[in-house]
């Protein structure tokens, strides 16, 4: 007679059939090699939920059984990360990867060889993922958290979607792993995955993703991890955030650790010397890509050793020590049926292409902007002939030019675009169109009172990368605006639910969504809030950057221009626009009233809501220092210093590294306060 399962045993037994079911689930979804039939996983899988339900107290949340646990929800919680999450800069032609690594040696300080040349950078290069960013908390190498990148500082919790994908480990393999361990990765949809799905939605009928990085986002922006969990979402690991404890010293070595506590890491990866060896990986990429089981846009290029990493830092929101060389854009022939204009956000009249549909890098074309009327007549446009349509990731399509055949066709039936004339009126509000001094670009005159730029203003500030209003997109902005509904962004919080429901099309529930989404976005961070206002020149990453310089709106409201230009990523062009809103009064107004309406974000660590205390004073930074320049002088101005370039009477004090340059000398000439780090600390310190 068998004993009945006793609680020792029932617990080894649930411990080994997670372990081995985690184990089955990374041969099947990282290795490609399902060890057992699916058929011998759904038993082992039964049998581990039958002993959980018999011993419901040895359950725990890192069990296989609770990968989909979660129930869905109203909406994605914001987190703002620990260590920002950078994106890349981008290559596009070889010769930039050459400034690139020149760029690096300089700031690194490699001493020239004696054939002339530098000693040549160690890169570990990287298949370049077309997915979406995500990072993953593990504290004591149990799964956490996850987010996504959102604008970099603050992204969307999205763990329980994520707990869903099984390559991804709810518990780190061994027991070397930092206590407190950030890791940063792309989640994807491979090529066949992605078919299947489609095929799958259109059986259901339900709508098709144009390519599978739409899919990917979709599947991992769903409110249902039910939903998560159906979807063939995949992972790579290629960098990590926070951690405590000590990594090691190259980027490689660290993605090998990872991948020992059971984290994907693209096989693809490889280390390679100097630009040579970037431009031989580049090249067997391409040769590749076609056959590889996910799609790729480039390749990325990272400094190996990581003491260098530091030493030359990042800038606005990328790596200084990495790019990514983007494969070329892909082209398709089609043909040029009119060409309209269209009103932009800030009253921008661009001319538009309407084309025959045509299907490039996986969407269909229907328009493509123009940028201005002297390319309309630099590239000899003519309306009824073929043209060749160029689009590249995310990147709004272009018109490269007529196709070479295209004056071969009926000259009778094309009409030249020499008859193209930029419309005097706004096609929009029949206000006038005027060419400011010095700019390319026309514009409407009718401001806010054009309800073209006041439905993409309004549009804008819901978007997804600013307000984040889930549900408020162009059409309903359309309908609101035109149905008197909303004259100011200020208005979409004084929406009730007996308005939304009396709309076309506009169910209960559908209403109830919106108002529940407006009184969310409440919640928000300063630096979307700058960003959704719709400032000219001010994008996503400079409304953090001034966010995280003032942090408060009453900071950035009294600033003059010269403190604005401190800020990093801020010159004059965005002070001045930035002062322009600022100071007229109707902008004024809806800033207040949205504060009044109850808009708010967590207040700025007191880090960067330091004391003004080196306020007015004036610093040149020259020479090596152990951190990253950009990074003192963010602490500088964040103290309200100023920091400029050249050396002059007007220098308060100047800031002297290891091998500083010919500005040390003309200090001294001039015989002003030189400092070296530790004094330029003490400083910084108070
Ligand atoms: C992708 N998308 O495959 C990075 N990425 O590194 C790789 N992205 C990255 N690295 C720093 N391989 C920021 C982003």
């Amino acid at each position: 007679m068998t004993e009945p399962t006793s609680k020792p045993t029932a617990a080894t037994q649930i411990t080994l059939l997670s372990e081995q079911l985690e184990a089955l689930n990374r041969a099947y979804h990282l290795d490609d090699d399902p060890l057992v039939t699916d058929a011998e996983y759904d038993r082992l899988f039964r049998e581990l939920e039958t002993l959980e339900a018999a011993h419901p107290e040895l359950l725990t949340a890192l069990s296989p059984t609770q990968r989909v646990g979660a129930t869905p929800r109203d909406g994605f919680q914001k987190v703002r990360h620990a260590l920002p999450m950078l994106s890349l800069s981008n290559a596009f032609a070889d010769d930039e990867v050459v400034d690139f690594d020149r760029r690096l040696s300089d700031l690194i300080g490699l001493e020239a060889n004696e054939q002339g040349g530098c000693e040549a950078i160690e890169y570990l290069a990287e298949p370049k993922l077309d997915g979406l960013a995500i990072s993953l908390r593990y504290e004591q190498g149990e799964l956490v958290s996850a987010a996504t990148r959102g604008d970099g500082t603050t992204g969307e919790n999205v763990t329980a979607n994520i707990r869903t994908i099984r390559v991804i480990p709810l518990k780190l393999l061994g027991d070397d792993w930092p206590e407190l361990l950030e890791v940063r990765g792309e989640v994807f949809m491979a090529r066949a995955a992605f078919a299947g799905l489609n095929v799958r939605q259109q059986a259901q009928g339900e709508k098709l993703f144009a390519n599978p990085r739409n899919a990917a986002a979709g599947s991992l922006r769903q409110l249902d991890p039910q939903v998560t969990a159906n979807r063939p979402l995949t992972l790579f690991c290629y960098g990590w955030g926070e951690h405590s404890g000590q990594l090691a010293d190259h980027h490689r070595q660290v993605l090998e650790q990872l991948g020992s506590w059971g984290l994907p890491i693209c096989p693809l990866i490889k280390v390679v010397s100097g630009v040579a060896g970037c431009h031989d990986y580049y090249q067997q990429m391409v040769e590749q890509r076609p056959d590889l089981a996910y799609e790729i846009d480039g390749v990325v290029f990272k400094v190996n050793r990581r003491s260098w990493q530091a030493e030359v830092g990042q800038v606005a929101r990328a790596p200084r020590w990495a790019i990514a060389r983007k494969f070329p854009a892909e082209e398709a022939l089609t043909r040029l049926l009119a060409i309209d204009v269209q009103v932009g956000r800030t009253g921008a009249i661009t001319p538009v292409a309407r084309l025959e549909p045509v299907q490039v890098g996986g969407v269909v074309v229907t328009n493509a902007t123009l940028h201005n009327e002297d390319e309309i007549r630099r590239k000899k446009l003519r309306i009824g002939g073929r043209v060749i349509v160029r689009r590249a990731g995310d990147v709004i399509p272009q018109v490269v030019g007529m196709a070479p055949d295209s004056f071969t066709d009926d000259p009778g039936t094309l009409n030249s675009v020499d008859d193209f004339q930029m419309p005097k009126l706004c096609p929009e509000c029949d206000a006038v169109i005027v060419r400011e001094q010095g700019e390319a670009a026309y514009r409407c005159s009718g401001g806010l009172s054009c309800p073209a730029q006041r439905k993409q203003a309004i549009w804008h500030f819901a978007s997804r990368t600013a307000m984040d209003i889930d549900g408020l997109g162009e059409k309903l902005v359309d309908q609101l605006v035109d149905a008197g509904l909303l004259a100011s962004v200020a208005d979409i919080y004084r929406l009730e639910h007996g308005q939304l429901a009396g709309l076309d099309r506009m169910a209960d529930k559908s209403a109830a969504n919106l108002i529940a989404a407006i009184d969310n976005s409440c919640q928000t961070t300063l630096g979307r809030f700058i960003f959704a206002l719709g400032i000219r020149h001010v994008g996503e990453a400079t409304g953090v950057a001034i966010a995280d310089n003032f942090g408060s709106m009453a900071g950035l409201l009294a600033a003059d221009l010269a403190t604005l230009e401190q800020i990093a990523d801020v010159g004059p062009v965005v002070a001045l626009s930035l002062r322009e809103f600022l100071d007229e009064p109707h902008n004024r107004q809806v800033v207040d009233e949205l504060l009044q309406l109850g808009i708010q974000w967590p207040v700025i660590e007191p880090k960067q809501q330091a004391e003004q205390t080196l306020a007015g004073k004036t610093f040149v930074i020259t020479g090596t220092f152990s951190r990253p320049r950009p990074e003192i002088k963010a602490d500088l101005v964040r103290l309200g210093a100023r920091v400029t370039g050249s050396v002059s009477k007007k220098t308060d004090w100047v800031a002297v590294g290891d091998s500083p340059g010919s500005k040390a000398d003309k200090a001294a000439e001039l015989g002003l306060a030189v400092i070296n780090e530790a004094q330029l600390d003490q400083l910084i310190e108070g």
